[in-house]
C-alpha cells in the first residue's frame, strides 16, 4: 500500500540545489517539472532499487536512463571501476581498456568497423553528424520529429510540420537550425520527399524511437530509410545511445536487420559512467582527424574508468540476461496492459524488450500515476516522454510489487471520466 514518504531531507538538499543550479539539477528531466512535486535526492542505489536521503526505498525503472542494464551497483562493474581507478584515472593517452572495449563493440556491431569513444551521447551524435557532412560535403541532415540526440545545436531542432527546422531551445541560431530538416517518424514519404530535394548528408534515426515515449518502427521503416538514404547519397545514421546493447547485443540494427551507415553509442557501453562512442565503415571513419579533415577531441575520450565499467558490463551481457530482460519486460506489460483496463483507463503500453511507456492521454493523468507510483515505492521516469528502463536486477519481488504497485495506481487516476 502506497504511504506518503518523509522527504524533507530532499526538500532540504534541492533548496540548497536550486542556489546552485538551475532547477536545483543538472539535466532538466530531473527537476520534475512534467509531474511536480520535489525531486528525491538519492543516496545509493543497488540492484533494481533506490534509497533516497530520507531512507524511502523505491523500486526503480529510470535506471540511470539506459546505462544499468544490469543494476545498480553490479559488484563485478565496481571492482573493474575500483581496480581501473588503483591505477590513475585518466591519461590522456592510449590505454588498454579502449583497445578492449572497441572490439567488443565492433564484434557485437559488424557496421562498426572503426569507431571514436567521446563522454556523452550528445558529443557522439554531434560528431557523427559532423563526420556525416565530411564525408558527403553535404550540409543538411534529416532528424525526427521527437527525435533526441542531445543537445548540440543542430540536434536541438524541431519543426511544426513542416520541413525547415525551427530552433527548439533559446540560443540556437536560425543559422544553426536552417540545415536541420524535420519528419514525421514512421513516415517514408516526407523523409523520400527531402532527400528528393538534394543535399542531406546524412539521416539521424533512434532506430526505436524512446524519447517520446518508446514507439516502435513500422514494419519496412527502418528498411525504407536504408534504401533512401542509399538511393539519394545520404549516409543513413542510427542513433542506438538507448537501444544498443540494451534490444540485442548488436542493438537495433541486429534486432531489425538494418546495418546503418555511421552508429551512436552511449549509457550501456560506459557502466554508468561518462561514455559515448560513433562508428562506422573505415571508408568513412578515416576521414577523422588526426588521418583524416573532420576534427573531433576530448580530454576524457576513452576514459579508462569508463572503459572498465564498460567492458564488465558488456562482458555480463549474455544470452540468458537478454531473455531475462524480454520475460520481465513481457510479464510487466500484460499485467500494466491488464491493471489499465480493469481501472476502465485507456492507457496504451508500448514495450520493446526492456524498454516500456505507458501512454496516458494527458499529462495531468500521467502526473497523478507517477506519484500514486512514488507513493507506492517505484520511482518512474518523471516524464510521458521517457521510456522505462528495466535491468536484470528486476526480479520477481520487483514484478511483483510493481504491478500491485500500478493496480493501486491505475485506480487512484480513475477512470476516463477522472
Ligand atoms: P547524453 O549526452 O545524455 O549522454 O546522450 C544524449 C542522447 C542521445 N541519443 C539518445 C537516443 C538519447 O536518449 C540521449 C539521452 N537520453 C536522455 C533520456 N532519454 C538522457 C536523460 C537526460 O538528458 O537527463
Amino acid at each position: 500500500m502506497s504511504t506518503v514518504a518523509a522527504t524533507s531531507r530532499s526538500a532540504e538538499l534541492m533548496a540548497r540545489a536550486e542556489q546552485l543550479f538551475p532547477a536545483g539539477v543538472n539535466s532538466p528531466v530531473r527537476a520534475f517539472r512534467a509531474v511536480g512535486g520535489t525531486p528525491r535526492v538519492i543516496e545509493r542505489a543497488s540492484g533494481a532499487r533506490l534509497w533516497d536521503v530520507d531512507g524511502n526505498e523505491m523500486i526503480d525503472y529510470i535506471g540511470s536512463w539506459g546505462p544499468m542494464i544490469l543494476g545498480h551497483a553490479n559488484p563485478a562493474v565496481v571492482a573493474a571501476i575500483h581496480e581501473a581507478a588503483s591505477r590513475g584515472t585518466s591519461f590522456g593517452a592510449p590505454n588498454a581498456g579502449e583497445v578492449a572495449l572497441g572490439e567488443k563493440i565492433v564484434a557485437a556491431m559488424p557496421s562498426i568497423e572503426q569507431l571514436r569513444f567521446v563522454s556523452s551521447g550528445t558529443e557522439a551524435a554531434m560528431s557523427a553528424v559532423r563526420l556525416a557532412r565530411a564525408f558527403t560535403g553535404r550540409d543538411r541532415i534529416v532528424k525526427m520529429v521527437g527525435g533526441y540526440h542531445g543537445h548540440a545545436d543542430a540536434l536541438l531542432v524541431r519543426a511544426g510540420s513542416g520541413a525547415t527546422g525551427l530552433p527548439a531551445s533559446a540560443g540556437v541560431t536560425a543559422g544553426a537550425a536552417a540545415d536541420t530538416l524535420v519528419v514525421d517518424y514512421n513516415d517514408l514519404d516526407a523523409a523520400s520527399d527531402l532527400l528528393g530535394r538534394g543535399s542531406v548528408a546524412a539521416v539521424i534515426v533512434e532506430p526505436v524511437a524512446a524519447n517520446m515515449g518508446v514507439v516502435l518502427p513500422q514494419a519496412g521503416y527502418l528498411e525504407g530509410l536504408r534504401q533512401l538514404t542509399e538511393r539519394h547519397g545520404a549516409l543513413l545514421i542510427f542513433d542506438e545511445v538507448i537501444t544498443g546493447f540494451r534490444l540485442a547485443r548488436g542493438g537495433a540494427q541486429e534486432k531489425y536487420g538494418v546495418a546503418p551507415d555511421l552508429t551512436v553509442l552511449g549509457k550501456i557501453i560506459g557502466g554508468g559512467l561518462p561514455v559515448g562512442a560513433y562508428g562506422g565503415g573505415a571508408r568513412i571513419m578515416r576521414l577523422v582527424a588526426p588521418l583524416g579533415p573532420m576534427y573531433q577531441a576530448g580530454t576524457l575520450s576513452g576514459n579508462p574508468l569508463a572503459m572498465a565499467a564498460g567492458l564488465a558490463t558488456l562482458q555480463r551481457l549474455t544470452p540468458s540476461v537478454y531473455a531475462q530482460l524480454e520475460g520481465a519486460g513481457a510479464e510487466l506489460e500484460s499485467g500494466l496492459v491488464l491493471a489499465a483496463a480493469k481501472a476502465g483507463l485507456d492507457a496504451r503500453v508500448t514495450r520493446v524488450g526492456s524498454l516500456l511507456t505507458v501512454f496516458f492521454d494527458d499529462g495531468a493523468r500521467f502526473a497523478r500515476f507517477f506519484h500514486a507510483m512514488l507513493d507506492a515505492g517505484v520511482m518512474l521516469p518523471p516524464s510521458q516522454h521517457e521510456a522505462w528502463f528495466i535491468s536484470a536486477a528486476h526480479g520477481r519481488a520487483e514484478l511483483d510489487a510493481t504491478l500491485d504497485a500500478a493496480r493501486h495506481a491505475f485506480a487512484a487516476v480513475g477512470g476516463a471520466d477522472a
